[in-house]
This record gives structure tokens, sequence and C-alpha cells, in this order.
């Protein structure tokens, strides 16, 4: 396995190749074949391009064997942040098939976030847009290049613009050459890793997922199974399909494996979003809660016909109950809540289950090999029906984060359990209801943001004495950020702070919503800084001046 991962104890690995959950085949053989029993069915739609199977299947092994012959190798680590276009799946499928790890970043994500990304996995590639939502991605480039020296490529979906960039279009090899690069002769093992995921975070500095061939396939498989997918599915990837919902819950891979189509929108507006679902004939579609409310919202007076459409997931933060039984009645389909992470764990409510479970509960895990606990807080289990902190371990779930042996003494238990953070309880049938979180993490409608990764931004402020971040209720978000802060000396103001962090390069939902100025800070009885307390004046909205 590659260096700086943990593989699963033998024992589990074997249990797991016994049961059936590893089947032992990797992305590149997975496409191969899918182009095989599918060819000329359309795989992937872009705007006016449909590229069916086996036109996947080969431009993957034309831009694997240019990505060879630029002198990528197997285990290097690429850093991907295309938006919703068809070279993401070229792109991610010939770094599968010659070795190579695509990290996902978010196209949110700005020079704080790249600079990392790069230096911390010692990337050789970065592959980004030319422009996308007017923001320019060779700009960004260009300063990541300048502080991350050891970063060989810079490759462009688009026009790579005058530099040293290299266009992307121009790394696929004629059929001719690509013999020469044979990019099947030495396949990764399908215990390898295949990519590295994004953590939402809790600490200071985002930390990596290491996903195996095998379990990744695997999470597919029972993903594709449990929504129903087959060939006749159409799949509206409408979130950022990097982020590990929309890519693998089942999404955008789920839908492939499947053999079905992938619809990519470029934005989740329903003025784009719904013509699509009418044109294309979308049957399953994925958001995260505010973005349910949005067309919630707007689906009464459009015109289109959303009648195809049979499945609408909800997931990556709560869904209230009282937009969740509107789904049915307003969108006309079945509501899917998914209550998952890029860890691991993924949790469905199932498409026969009564109005009242969907409604009500974020669903059970997949895989009947998923091991869940409800905790307290000296990892004792909780009564039935009590709340609890859910850890779980199991065949797709990671045992460890990428070269971060002392933050995964904290994140695991000892006998391998990943401490989610989320406090739940379940129902007597097993399904999960999300009741909080024990993590110092804002879920601002389904992206993530560490407390501590703002916290240490404010902190270089020369005027900051001190930061703390917490997350205050909001109604269409479910929650936004609000940062308290204690200036030790100088006046800067809140819009200051902010200006502050974006030219730091911090990704814009990452900057807090509010800032509220503070002489100190509350403190719980053994003299740390209560974060309860500061949630409980973040939530009333009043002057919080001590
Ligand atoms: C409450 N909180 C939720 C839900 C995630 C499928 C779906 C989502 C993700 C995801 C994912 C929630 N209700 N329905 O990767 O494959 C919060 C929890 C969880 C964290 C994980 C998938 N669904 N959450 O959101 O890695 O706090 O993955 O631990 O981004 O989101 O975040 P992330």
């Amino acid at each position: 396995m590659l260096a700086g991962c943990k593989a699963w104890p033998e024992e589990f690995a074997a249990r797991y190749r016994e049961a059936g959950c590893w089947h032992g085949e990797t992305f590149g053989e997975l496409l191969r074949k899918r182009a095989a029993a599918h060819g000329e069915r359309v795989a992937v739609v872009c705007g006016d391009r449909r590229i069916s199977y086996a036109e996947l299947d080969n431009r993957v092994d034309r831009l694997a064997a240019g990505f060879l012959k630029l002198g990528i190798k197997a285990q290097e680590r690429v850093i991907v942040q295309l938006p919703n276009i068809a070279s993401f799946f070229d792109t991610i499928f010939a770094l599968f098939r010659i070795g190579a790890l695509p990290v996902f970043a978010l196209p949110v994500h700005r020079r704080n976030e790249i600079v990392y990304l790069c230096g911390f996995s010692e990337a050789a590639a970065y592959i980004i847009p030319d422009m996308e939502s007017g923001f320019d991605y060779r700009h960004l480039a260009a300063q990541v290049q300048a502080s991350v020296p050891s970063l060989r490529h810079v490759i462009v979906a688009g026009d790579p613009g005058p530099g040293t960039f290299v266009s992307l279009d121009d790394l696929y090899l004629d059929d001719s050459e690509c013999s020469s690069y044979g990019s099947d002769a030495e396949g990764p093992d399908p215990g390898d890793v295949a990519f590295l995921q994004l953590s939402g975070g809790t600490t200071g500095l985002p930390k990596l997922i290491p996903r195996t061939h095998d379990d990744y396939i695997y999470s597919l498989r029972m993903s594709a199974e449990i929504c129903s997918l087959d060939k006749d599915s159409v799949y509206l990837a409408v979130l950022p399909v990097a982020h590990n919902f929309p890519l693998s819950s089942p999404g955008v891979l789920g839908t492939l494996y499947a053999g079905g189509r992938v619809v990519l929108a470029r934005s989740a507006s329903p003025e784009t979003a719904f013509p699509l679902i009418a044109s294309e004939g979308v049957t399953i579609a994925a958001v995260v809660p505010p973005l349910a409310l949005i067309w919630l919202e707007a689906a009464p007076s459009r015109s289109e016909d959303l009648s195809n459409l049979q499945v609408l997931q909800v997931g990556g933060a709560k869904f209230s109950a009282e937009a969740a039984q509107r789904v049915q009645t307003v969108l006309g389909c079945k509501l899917q809540q998914v209550y998952g992470m890029a860890e691991g764990l993924v949790n469905y409510t199932r498409l026969d289950d009564p109005e009242d479970i969907t409604v009500h509960t974020q669903g059970r895990p997949m895989s009947p090999y998923d091991e869940v606990r409800l905790v307290d807080e000296d990892d004792v289990e909780v009564a039935p029906g009590e709340v609890g902190e859910l850890l779980t371990r199991g065949p797709y779930t990671i045992r460890g984060y990428y070269k971060a042996d002392k933050h995964n003494a904290k994140a695991f238990t000892t006998d391998g359990f990943y401490r989610t953070g989320d406090l739940a309880s379940m129902t007597p049938s097993g399904y999960l209801v999300i009741q909080g979180r024990s993590k110092d993490q804002i879920n601002r409608g389904g992206d993530k943001v560490a407390a501590e990764e703002v916290e240490n931004h404010l902190l270089a402020h020369p005027s900051v004495h001190d930061a703390a971040v917490v997350a205050m209720p909001d109604e269409y978000l479910g929650e936004r950020t609000c940062a308290f802060v204690i200036v030790h000396h100088g006046a800067v103001s809140g819009n200051e702070l902010k200006a502050f962090l974006r030219n730091r390069g911090l990704a814009a939902y990452k900057i807090p919503d509010r800032v509220e100025f503070m002489d100190s800070f509350p403190h719980t009885g053994v003299g740390k800084v209560s974060k309860k307390q500061l949630r409980e004046l973040a939530a009333q909205n009043q002057d919080v001046r001590l």
C-alpha cells in the first residue's frame, strides 16, 4: 500500500474478500468491462457532447498514454480541481489506469487549500479548468507553482494561456502511439490506493483520505444496488462531482458502474437543473438540504416536466423533517436521505421504506459488514435509543488518514473504529437519526468548515489575540459560522478580518459569516473555551459584547 497509508489488518481483509465485498477489480478494468458491455450507449452528457462508453474508454487510454509520456508515474499524486465537465472522467480514469492517484480538490478551493494539498501530497501535477464561474484558475495555478516548486506540471482543461502550462487536450495520444506507452501493462493492484479524498476536517489542516480500488468499487456496487440503478438510470450531477456524495453515493461513478447515463450540470439552480431533468429524462439526482429547499420553492412555478425523476437524494447535512415531507408532493418523486462521509460509511433510507422512515431518519448502513457503535464519552455503548457518538468500521471505511499518525491515534479507536464525531441515536429497526455533532466543525449546508483551521488563520492577524469559531443556526444553510474574536491591540473591523482571510487564499465558504468582538471568552469548569456558551451567544441575535 502507498507509504503513509494504513491497510486493513489481514484478518479483516481476508474476511471482506471471502464475503465477496472486495472483488479484486480496479477502476481501469471496470471501465474496460463497461465499454465492452455497453459500447455505444451514452455514458456522459456534458452540454452538447454525448460520450459513449466505448468513446470514454478510448479517450481514457489515449490520455493515460499521454500522462505516461509526460512522465507521470504510478503512485504519484495529481491534484484534480475540475468542475462538472466531461474531462473530469477522462482525467480520473486515465490516472486510475496508470495507477497515479487523483487528489480531489473542490472547485471552491483557493490558494491556501491547493498549496497545502500540493505540498503535503508532494503532487507531481495539478489539473485545472481555464476559467469557471468567472474565476481564472490559471492565476491560481501560477501562485501555487510559485509556492510549491516541486510541482512539475500544471495541466489545463481548456486554454492553457501563454506560459508553461500544458493543454489537457494535447496530452491525448493517437491510437497508434498509445501502444508504446502500454497503459494496461502494469496496472495497479486492486488493494492499492486509487485516490485521495478530502476530509471535511476538524483540525487546523485538512486530512487526506486514501480509498482503494477494492473498497470504493464495493461501495459503488452496494450503492447502485440500494438505489436500484441499472443501464436505464440517468443521474443528474449538480453538486461538484469531486465530492464524495455525488461521486459515489451512488453518484456519477455508481451510475457508470451500473451502465447508466451521467448528465453533468454546471449549476445546481432550478433554471439549469429542471430543463436538464426534463430533456434528459433524469431518474435520480442528489442535493444538499439548502438546495432541496430551493428546488422545493421553485418547482410549483416552473413548467418543466419532472415526471421522470424517481428519486431525490438529500444528504451532506441534516434535512429537516418539515422539508423532507414536502419532497414527494411537490417534486413528485421519492425522497432518499443519505448520511455518509468521505472516510467511508454511507447510510441510506431504502426506496421501499415507509414515509415515516424516509422523513425522520438518515438511513441505515449500506453494507451488512458495516459495524456501527454508539458510545458515550468513555467509549461505553449507550442504551438502545439513547444518543451517542457514532463509531464505525467496515469494508469501505478507512483505518487511517494519509500521513497522519498522530491524528489517527485520536480519530480511530485501537480496534480500528473511525470516530465520526457525529451524535446519533438508533431506531429499533437499525436506522440512524443524526442528533448533532461532537466534532469542532461547522456544517454550512453540506460544506464542512473546521473551526480550528479558521481560528488559526484569524490568529495570524497582528491585532487578534484569540479567536473561537462556532456554528450559528441558519434557516437555509442549517448553520453558518460565527467567529468570536478578542483583539489585543489596534482596532480592526469584522470586514477587515474577513478581507484578511480572503487575502490569505482561504476558500470563500470558510470565511466567517459573522464576526463578534469580545473582551474575554466564557470558560468551562476545566478552563477550556466554552464553545457551547459561544454557540448559545451566537444563536441569540443580540449584542454579545461582554
Ligand atoms: C446530517 N449530517 C450529515 C446527513 C453527512 C454521502 C452523503 C454525504 C457525504 C458527506 C458523503 C449527513 N445528515 N444526511 O461523503 O458519500 C455530515 C456528518 C458527516 C459529514 C461527512 C456521502 N450527511 N453529514 O457529507 O465527508 O457530520 O461527506 O460526518 O463531506 O457530514 O462529510 P463529507
